[in-house]
This record gives structure tokens, C-alpha cells and sequence, in this order.
């Protein structure tokens, strides 16, 4: 038994969306799987991997996680970036699997164990207004939720991103060749959440945990005037208020507000979250699993955060594949400042394509006990659904000019 590794294949399929897994194959004949998916720049990632990481990986000891981590971090000279840690991200998670599949345990075993019996899991509700919203939250509680981010429509407006006007889930990415092109109205959106998100709590009675999704599109003070504004509501997180490029933008808001701050969903590395983290400018990091370098990345950002009282909690919309969500709950079951995981759902479909044995019950997620991430990938069924372009909208205001979404 060597464990050395004889193939490294990217399979992207398209069951309702794009999904990009790896493969990696031992020569013992283990096979270890990695999500490498970057809704709307799939192929960047998968030529990345494929062009440039997998005929480094060929004949490397599969056992070496953390060496090889190294290897394609260091080694690429080009560091962090989407493209780049959501490849190093698959390997990772992909080795990962090998090591538990070798040894026999599920993953959360050999990362030192549960420290906790089920992860919080919090899903999402959409409705255009209060009382469409408020059937959609229903219906998740009643499904066993008890957190839920709520979204809602804007006045004025024909669409908004992340809702829907009739009660369908939403998709957070189109088929077609471009993106759709949405309108923006700040003015409008801070006139109506407030009023909505006041109303949803006052039906909804003070226990059940609410979420709420900004976007990434206020300026600090807008977020600060928001963040005061949702006070009452009393909201488990108020995320991406703003762009963190900037990430001096968060002590302002930090300054007028307490409602807690959730972001990071957009970042890679340990060093996007540090100054937020250190500083203590959020309360929730959201870096993901396969966007920010793996589980053994994942990890190593929320041993900082643990240090500053900073929670984790990973993104884990319909676009993070099957493959990493398994990968976050094997995190999120053995690192104590693990806070809550997102968990949109899946197509019928896609449960299919990738058979897994992590579970949802009664508001909460489990690894499962398969050795390593329990995640597999019914190739014949993935090939009938080929990759098809997909991009998230765009988003301009009402004077033509592009604004975050
Ligand atoms: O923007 O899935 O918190 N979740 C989200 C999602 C993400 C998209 C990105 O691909 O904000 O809507
Ligand atoms: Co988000």
C-alpha cells in the first residue's frame, strides 16, 4: 500500500446547475472527491485544475495533505484568488476523503473528533412581500428550520436577486450565455426592509432565529443606518451590509449599530479575514470550504477566529456541490466555534448524482460515519447532465451605471 496517486480527473456535470468535482484515484485503487465549483467561472477553475494541478498531483504520496497544500499555495507563486484557492481547495478536500476512506474513519474522526452531537443548519425563505415571506418561513419551520435567512422584494422594482415573485425556490444562477440584467434602488430596498423584516418577527414570535442577506450593496453608512434600523428585530446576523474590499468600512458601521455582522462569503484566504477577524469587525466568518482552500484552510481561519470570539459559519448555498457541504459538516461537527451552516437545498436531482450520507433532521446537519467525507459521484448519471454557461445576474441602477448585488 503506497498511496500514491495515479489519476486526478475533473468531472463537471449539470444536474439543474454546473457543478466541477474532482477525482483523485490512489493506485490502491481509493478515490477521493473535491467540489470545485465557482458559480459562473466554472471552467477557469477546471482548467486550473486540470491544466496545471493534476499533472502535479500524478505520482505525490496522497497521504501528505498539509505538504501538498503547501506545494500548490506556495509553490504556484501566483497566491490566493478564487480560481486558485477553489482548486487547492478541491485537492485538499479530496485528500481528505482518500485519508478517512484509507484509515476507515469519517473525516471529523481524524480533525480530533465531534464536539458537538449536530450542526445548526439554516436555510433560506423568499417572498415579494410580508405575507408571501411569512408562508415561505412557515413552510421551513414546519419543515423543522429554526433559522432562516428572509429575503424580500423591493417596490418599484421588477426583480430582485435571491427572490421570487411566485413561492419557487430560487436559483442563484441563469442558464444563458450572459447574465441577466437587473435594476437596483438602494433608497427603495432600506425603505422596505426594515418595515418587513419588523412585521416578520412581530408574526413569526421571538424564538426563531432570522437571517438576512444584504448583498454586499450599502455604503458603510447606509449598513449602519440598516444595521440600527433591524435592531428590534433582533436578527441572528445581518450579512454582507457592504463590499469588504475596504475593510476599514466595517468600523464605522461597527460604531453605530449592534446588530451582529455576518460576512466573507466571497473570501479565500486566511489573510481576507484576518484584519476583520483580529479586529473584531464581524461576529460571523463565511468563508466556504471549497472557495477558501479546503478543510485544512477552513480550519486554520477559524482557529484564528476562535481567538477573537469570532463564529464560523460557511457558505452553503445551492451552488457549493454536495461534495463540500459534506466537507464543512465533517468541519462544523469537530471545531467548537463552528456557529451555524448554510443549507439551500438541493434539486431531487442533484441528492442523485451525488449520493451522500450526510443528513438533514429537525433543523440540523450530520457528516454521517462513512470513512472520509461520505460524499460520492454516480458518474453515468452526471454525464447525461453536461455543463451548460450559467452566470449569476448583474445589477445596475436606475442611471444605467453597475452596482453590487
Ligand atoms: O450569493 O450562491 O448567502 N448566500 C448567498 C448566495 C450567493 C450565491 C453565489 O454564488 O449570498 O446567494
Ligand atoms: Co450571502
Amino acid at each position: 500500500m503506497s498511496d500514491r496517486i495515479v489519476g486526478a480527473e475533473v468531472i463537471l456535470t449539470s444536474p439543474t446547475r454546473n457543478f466541477v468535482t474532482l477525482k483523485v484515484t490512489t493506485d490502491d485503487g481509493v478515490v477521493g472527491y473535491g467540489d470545485a465549483t465557482l458559480n459562473g467561472r466554472e471552467l477557469a477553475v477546471a482548467s486550473y485544475l486540470r491544466d496545471h494541478v493534476a499533472p502535479l498531483l500524478i505520482g505525490r504520496d496522497a497521504r501528505r495533505i498539509e505538504d501538498t497544500w503547501q506545494y500548490l499555495y506556495r509553490g504556484g507563486y501566483w497566491r490566493r484568488g478564487p480560481v486558485t484557492m477553489a482548486a487547492i481547495g478541491a485537492v485538499d478536500v479530496a485528500l481528505w476523503d482518500i485519508k478517512g476512506k484509507t484509515l476507515g474513519q469519517p473525516v471529523y474522526q481524524l480533525l480530533g473528533g465531534a464536539v458537538r452531537d449536530r450542526v445548526l443548519g439554516y436555510t433560506h425563505a423568499t417572498g415579494w412581500e410580508l405575507p408571501a415571506l411569512l408562508d415561505s418561513v412557515r413552510e421551513r419551520t414546519e419543515r423543522g428550520f429554526q433559522a432562516v435567512r428572509a429575503q424580500m422584494g423591493v417596490p418599484g422594482l421588477d426583480t430582485v436577486y435571491g427572490v421570487f415573485r411566485d413561492a419557487r425556490a430560487y436559483e442563484p444562477a441563469g442558464r444563458g450565455a450572459a447574465p441577466v440584467e437587473e435594476v437596483w434602488d438602494t433608497d427603495a430596498y432600506l425603505r422596505a426592509a426594515p418595515e418587513v423584516l419588523a412585521g416578520l418577527r412581530a408574526e413569526v414570535g421571538p424564538e426563531l432565529k432570522l437571517l438576512h442577506d444584504a448583498h454586499h450593496r450599502l455604503t458603510p453608512q447606509q449598513a449602519a443606518r440598516l444595521g440600527r434600523a433591524l435592531e428590534p428585530v433582533d436578527l441572528f446576523w445581518l450579512e454582507d451590509v457592504t463590499p469588504a474590499e475596504n475593510q476599514e468600512a466595517l468600523r464605522l458601521v461597527r460604531r453605530h449599530t449592534t446588530v451582529p455582522l455576518a460576512l466573507g462569503e466571497v473570501f479565500n484566504t486566511v489573510w481576507d479575514c484576518q484584519r476583520l477577524v483580529t479586529e473584531q469587525l464581524i461576529d460571523f466568518v463565511r468563508t466556504c470550504v471549497s472557495h477558501a482552500g479546503g478543510i485544512s484552510h477552513l480550519r486554520r481561519i477559524l482557529q484564528l477566529a476562535e481567538l477573537y470570539q469570532v463564529r464560523g459559519a460557511p457558505h452553503g448555498p445551492s451552488d457549493v456541490s454536495p461534495v463540500a457541504l459534506g466537507a464543512s459538516l465533517h468541519v462544523g461537527l469537530a471545531t467548537p466555534n463552528f456557529a451555524i451552516q448554510e443549507y439551500m437545498g438541493y434539486d431531487p436531482l442533484v441528492h442523485e448524482v451525488f449520493p451522500h450520507a450526510w443528513a438533514y433532521a429537525d433543523g440540523h446537519l450530520t457528516p454521517g460515519d462513512a470513512p472520509g467525507i461520505g460524499v460520492g459521484l454516480d458518474e453515468e448519471l452526471a454525464a447525461r447532465f453536461p455543463y451548460e454557461p450559467a452566470y449569476l445576474p448583474v445589477a445596475r441602477r436606475r442611471d444605467g451605471s453597475m452596482t453590487d448585488w
